[in-house]
């Protein structure tokens, strides 16, 4: 029986990962904490909350008051830091809050480790504190050595805290880990990233907004691939190490609308070119020898599977996603794209 805290469980990644550890070990207690941000949403949880080995706890992680209570109250063997703010285009509107909670937060729950004592404390970090990659250059990857070399307020605060993450661990010896994963897609997945908001568009027969000329590229992980990294991680990774997850599937942009629009039967006539993304990076590509070859992870999820599922998974859950876009989000849609 282990009890581990995940943070930002109502989320993206942080709810799929919730649903695949209380399905994989049922002697395990999976506590969530999670203020419900704009991206944080109770109904991704919404068929555990009943269950006996699951916790939802509403709490910011910045908030050292509520973050300490629970520790006491808890004591847990693990934490996985899902909880953050998320999308590049929000932290160029606004980067305060990145830095707050991505940095701050992260701060709050190492500390709260260090007093009450811990297992494990794992960040869970991105590819983007890299940087980027020239298109041109089909040969370089990212390992675990590429210097971090962000462009974005959001990639700056991800690599800000993976740096506090590895002080805490030389200075204080807190048994930290970081995984840095590419980009995710699947069920869950906040409609304002592009896979999903390429999918309801398309369903709506709306323009597909397409930055700059749609030749950016994206290394896609299928979400589930990137819990069994994070759970072999947590279980068998070595204290102290970073370790970089991704399956090699890199895809442009526009290949990836393209890709959308066939499945769904749309024409590409919906494809629109809008103005470029402020410091857009060009390519992102992980290397992830050394998590296959230390922990024996390789992605299970082909792409061609996982679109047709995670597409499916729009078609079959509008409840969830319906809901979302005619709330708060969609004043944010309508600043963002209206002038773009
Ligand atoms: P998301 O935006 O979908 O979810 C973030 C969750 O964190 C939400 O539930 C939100 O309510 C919660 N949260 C935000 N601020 C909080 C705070 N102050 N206190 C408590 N909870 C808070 O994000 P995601 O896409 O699921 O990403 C999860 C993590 O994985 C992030 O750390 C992100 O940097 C990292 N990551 C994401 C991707 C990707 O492709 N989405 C890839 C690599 C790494
Ligand atoms: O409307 C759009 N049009 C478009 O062309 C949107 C929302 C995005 N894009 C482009 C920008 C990127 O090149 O698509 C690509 C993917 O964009 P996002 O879905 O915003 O993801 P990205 O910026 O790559 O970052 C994601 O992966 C790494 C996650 O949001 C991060 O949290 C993670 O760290």
């Amino acid at each position: 029986m282990k009890k581990i805290i995940v943070t930002g469980g109502a989320g993206f990644i942080g709810g799929n990962f919730v649903h695949y550890m209380l399905k994989k070990y049922s002697d395990y207690k999976i506590i969530c904490l999670d203020c419900l941000t704009y991206a944080g949403n109770l109904e991704t949880l919404e068929i555990v909350l009943d269950n006996p080995n699951f916790r939802f706890v509403k709490a910011d992680i910045t908030d050292r008051e509520a973050v300490f209570k629970l520790f006491e109250e808890e004591h847990p063997d693990m934490v996985v830091n899902f909880a953050a703010e998320s999308h590049v285009d929000r932290s160029i509107e606004n980067p305060g809050i990145f830095l707050k909670t991505n940095i701050l937060g992260t701060q709050t729950l190492m500390d709260a480790c260090r007093r009450f004592g811990i297992e494990r404390y794992h960040q869970v970090s991105t590819d983007e504190v890299y940087g980027d990659l020239p298109l041109d250059r089909p040969d370089l990857f990212f390992t675990e050595e590429t210097p971090i070399h962000t462009s974005s307020p959001y990639s700056a605060s991800k690599a800000s805290a993976d740096l506090l993450v590895g002080a805490y661990y030389r200075t204080y010896g807190l048994p930290v880990t970081i995984s840095r994963c590419s980009n995710n897609y699947g069920p869950y997945h906040f409609p304002e990233k592009l896979i999903p908001l390429m999918i309801i568009n398309a369903l709506h027969n709306k323009p597909l907004p397409a930055y700059g000329k749609g030749e950016n590229v994206r290394d896609w992980l299928y979400v589930e691939d990137h819990c069994k990294a994070i759970d072999l991680i947590i279980h068998k990774g070595t204290v102290g190490e970073v370790y970089n997850i991704g399956g090699h599937n890199e895809k442009t942009n526009i290949e990836i609308v393209k890709i959308i629009l066939k499945e769904l039967g749309k024409s590409e006539e919906l494809i629109t070119y809008v103005t470029d993304r402020k410091g857009h990076d060009l390519r992102y590509a992980i290397d992830p020898t050394k998590i296959h070859n230390e922990l024996g992870w390789l992605p299970e999820t082909k792409f061609e599977d996982g679109i047709k599922k995670t597409i499916r998974w729009y078609l079959n859950n509008k409840g969830w996603w319906e809901k979302i876009i005619s709330g708060e989000y969609k004043n944010y849609y309508e600043k963002m794209y209206v002038d773009k």
